[in-house]
């Protein structure tokens, strides 16, 4: 009999001590001797790596156990950023290891740094599903995340004279949280040719032959949940060669560097995150991407509903699987493959099923960022697919035709197959016919994929089919570790933590907003977190900035349509104004600190033009000793998760002024609202919603409305309009020199000027002005600033993630949670 392996658990500093030393001298084969930071950093997560392993395979037991229903998220993108804080967070016994690694010398906030983010996402929908697996572990759902495990995540991005650099991301040097299971490997096939034919009985067959085969291998990471022993699954999967008969036959006939070739090529695969965010340029690669990992993925899931011996009619109401965005959506075409050629199940009955088992979110609307792919691509790669798409097209397309005889032109409209040259494979429309449930991001976006987009399928399948989640984010990591002191002193008003777990208990804090004491300290922690950005700053850019002025944050992927080019503008407004003011008037100022970050797509260049604007006006504004303290200008370079967690609790004010209509949600105006910050923002995406819950009068709203816009596009092309003079007093000034070769901004000027100004930057900039001048204002009363402050973070309990999990669970996925027992 196998003797019951117990881990070394540990309580103690002592006993974290014992194990991180053992980890260090054995796992690690190193002399305590010479224990640098990486070492005590591997040994402290080789430690906690331990105890979370230990409720891992206790909860997948206890899964498998319970016989319910399970929810897979297939993402391409899970930007997890660190994992050692929260480990430590969630399993407890942090202060353990703080004062453990102390008396061996170490500071535990230098610890934790030494840890690489995982970066294997572009922005907000990466980081979306991060916070989704935390949420589905916390809440005890019986869940499993799938995704690519990339040797490259996304580029690291360095300044370079005013310019962005991409630097290639190698991350997985040390990753002591993944766990290879070289024995779960799956063949996936590409290319080939279909061969059909009837059988004795007289059933058509149709076999997929030829091609290659790669070999898919998983990786497990396991996600701990906060204050539960659930730690759930997500299955990265990474390429390589099958070793199969063919590279053996190669190598034995001498033609090794050919077998190394191919070994390469498989490799490719899972190489390298695709850096585009909201663009899509329809690569081979990244089809080959998808359906690997959709292949991988499936049959595992398979795999695993077959070991409960159940009728295929009853996999619904084992397996829900949600498709992040359109990147998953051959996994419709993919089980629907399995069901009638593998399983020989009639089209009927296995179609039911399919369209039972999946759900699909939409994240943008940018007609640039729907994703198709040209039929010849697909034929070529995935012949078998691409008959069943026609087959699922042809079924769909005549019950529509049933259902409205009299609407022949919806049927191009609708068609899963563009009619252009070449023909398109439309992927969002397949993802919505292959599912039960469609859903947006927040309420102003699932209302527009409904009027816009979307707007026959509406008619088609009626509204119930569409619906709305608003996203929301993870407190453990945007709170509780993110920001430790505002967190504390939250729980030592409520008597505890139990806010983290259900974030509606904020509102309790709002009976503290006349409390002087309490402000004061609410005011002091936003002192020291700005204290700590500004040694972030000066380290990273050399500029010393004065952590009184007013923090004024804009930090996301750089997109024309999220308008830091508008931010900048009227930076350089801001600047024209302090050199034009008297000695007086300028004692009324109050200091400004304009912090930008985000990484532009390498193939993006008005994006990369926009950062070397921003650094181009950093050099002149930071060095103008008529400016001083009054204004400072500060690119943050390669932004990520881990500079979030320090950037997001030291704003005051943030920047979320996309065009209306054009952000899907956002999510980052939730993390800087329930850190004490305050929004300038649009009447976009979540910030309406933010709005409606802590109230007007906390959020500087501004900017033409969603319903206008396209009445306002429209008469930039065709009718009459002058740009704004303060606007073209900014022009001016980047045409004259003042802040280097004006040729190198001709575009971003021309945009608005000659080609229409898309994004209505000049109809919005004499609105964003005047309503920063109302910034201004307000922070001059800071006790009032502070009210504002508190009042926001009391009402921000919707926009927990939590809150999004357990309407997904409700309304799509039907499942139940499974708490441990105890
Ligand atoms: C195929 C290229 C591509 C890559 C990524 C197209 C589209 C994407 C994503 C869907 C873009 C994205 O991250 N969208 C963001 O999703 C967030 C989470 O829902 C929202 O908060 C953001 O508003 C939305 O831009």
């Amino acid at each position: 009999a196998w003797k019951k392996f117990t881990a070394q658990e540990f309580s103690t500093k002592e006993e974290f001590q014992a194990e991180a030393v053992r980890h260090i001298e054995t796992t690690l084969a190193r002399s305590l001797f010479n224990c640098d930071e990486l070492a005590a950093y591997s040994g402290t997560a080789l430690a906690f790596r331990d105890r979370l392993v230990i409720e891992w395979n206790k909860t997948q037991q206890r899964h498998t156990f319970a016989d319910q229903k399970r929810v897979y998220y297939l993402s391409l993108e899970f930007l997890m950023g660190r994992a050692l804080d929260n480990a430590m967070l969630n399993v407890g016994f942090k202060n353990a290891a703080k004062d453990g690694l102390s008396e061996l010398g170490f500071r535990i906030e230098d610890i934790i740094k030494q840890e690489r983010d995982a970066a294997l996402g572009n922005g907000g929908l990466g980081r979306l599903a991060a916070c989704f697996l935390d949420s589905l572990a916390s809440m005890d759902f019986p869940a499993w995340g799938y995704g690519l495990r990339y040797k490259y995540g996304i580029f690291k991005q360095e300044i370079v004279d005013g310019y962005q650099v991409e630097v290639p991301d190698y991350w997985l040097d040390f990753n002591p949280w993944e766990f290879p299971r070289h024995d779960i490997t799956v063949e996936i096939q590409f290319y080939g040719h279909v061969r059909k034919y009837q059988d004795e009985t007289g059933k058509n067959v149709a076999v997929w032959e030829g091609g290659e085969i790669v070999e898919a291998v998983a990786y497990d990471v396991p996600i701990p949940g906060f204050k539960t022993k659930t730690t759930n699954n997500l299955r990265l999967w990474s390429s390589k060669a099958a070793s199969g008969e063919f590279d053996f036959q190669k190598f034995n006939r001498g033609e090794y560097e050919s077998s190394v070739a191919d070994q390469q090529r498989a490799e490719t695969i899972s190489a390298v995150l695709y850096p585009n965010d909201n663009l899509e340029r329809g690569k081979e690669l990244r089809l080959k991407q998808q359906y690997f990992w959709v292949a991988a993925s499936l049959f595992d899931i398979v795999r695993r509903f077959k070991k409960t011996k159940r009728a295929w009619a009853a996999f619904p109401d084992q397996v829900a699987i949600q498709l992040n965005d359109t990147h998953p959506t051959l996994a419709v075409v993919e089980l629907q493959r399995i069901l009638i050629d593998q399983e020989g199940l009639e089209w009927d009955e296995a179609w039911q099923i399919v369209v039972k088992t999946f759900g699909y979110t939409n994240h943008t609307v940018l007609p640039e960022a729907l994703e198709k792919w040209p039929v010849p691509l697909f034929q070529n790669l995935l012949p078998r697919h691409l008959q069943i798409i026609y087959d699922i097209n042809l079924y769909f397309l005549q019950s529509v035709e049933r259902r409205f005889p009299k609407e022949r032109e919806m049927l191009s409209r609708v068609s899963i197959i563009e009619e252009s040259q070449p023909k398109m494979v439309r992927m969002a429309f397949l993802a919505i016919i292959g599912s039960h449930k469609v859903n947006g991001v927040a309420e102003l976006h699932s209302d527009l994929i409904k009027t816009t987009i979307f707007k026959d399928f509406v008619k088609i399948y009626g509204p119930d089919k569409f619906t709305n989640v608003t996203n929301g984010i993870t407190p453990r990591r945007w709170l509780h570790q993110a920001n430790p002191r505002l967190c504390e002193l939250i729980a030592s008003k409520l008597g505890g933590y139990d806010f983290l777990k259900d974030l509606t208990l904020l509102g309790e804090i709002e009976r503290y907003v006349d409390d002087k004491a309490f402000k004061k300290e609410w005011q002091e922690i936003k002192y020291a977190n700005k204290v700590r950005l500004a040694r972030v700053i000066k380290e990273t850019t050399g500029v010393s900035v004065n952590p009184a002025a007013l923090f004024d944050i804009q930090v996301k992927r750089i997109h024309e349509y999220k308008r830091q080019q508008l931010n900048i503008f009227g930076v350089i407004h801001r600047y024209l104004a302090i050199k034009s003011m008297t000695a007086e008037e300028r004692k009324k100022l109050a200091p400004r600190v304009s912090i930008f970050g985000g990484k532009a797509a390498p193939g993006y260049w008005m994006a990369k033009t926009v950062i070397h604007l921003i650094n181009n006006v950093g050099a002149v504004v930071n060095n103008d000793k008529d400016v001083g303290d009054l204004l400072k200008v500060i690119f943050l370079e390669d932004y990520n998760v881990s500079k979030a967690e320090i950037i997001c609790p030291a704003s005051d004010l943030s920047e979320h002024i996309s065009t209306a209509g054009t952000e899907a949600s956002g999510t980052s105006n939730m993390k800087f609202v329930l850190n004490g910050g305050l929004i300038i923002g649009t009447c976009d995406g979540a910030n309406i919603e933010i709005t409606r819950e802590i109230g007007e009068s906390n959020i500087f709203l501004f900017g033409n409305l969603a319903e206008d816009v396209e009445e306002l596009r429209h008469h930039h092309l065709y009718g009459k309009y002058e740009l704004d003079p303060d606007l073209l007093k900014v022009f001016e000034a980047i045409k004259s020199g003042t802040f280097g070769d004006a040729n190198a901004f001709s575009g971003l000027v021309n945009a608005i000027v000659d080609h229409g100004d898309y994004y209505l930057v000049s109809d919005d900039f004499h609105s964003y002005i005047q309503t920063h001048d109302l910034v201004d204002e307000a922070y001059k009363n800071q006790d009032e600033w502070l009210t504002k402050s508190i009042q926001s973070v009391a009402r921000m309990g919707f926009f927990t993630s939590d809150r999004c999990i357990q309407e997904y669970a409700d309304l799509i996925w039907n499942v139940e949670p499974v708490p441990p027992k105890e």
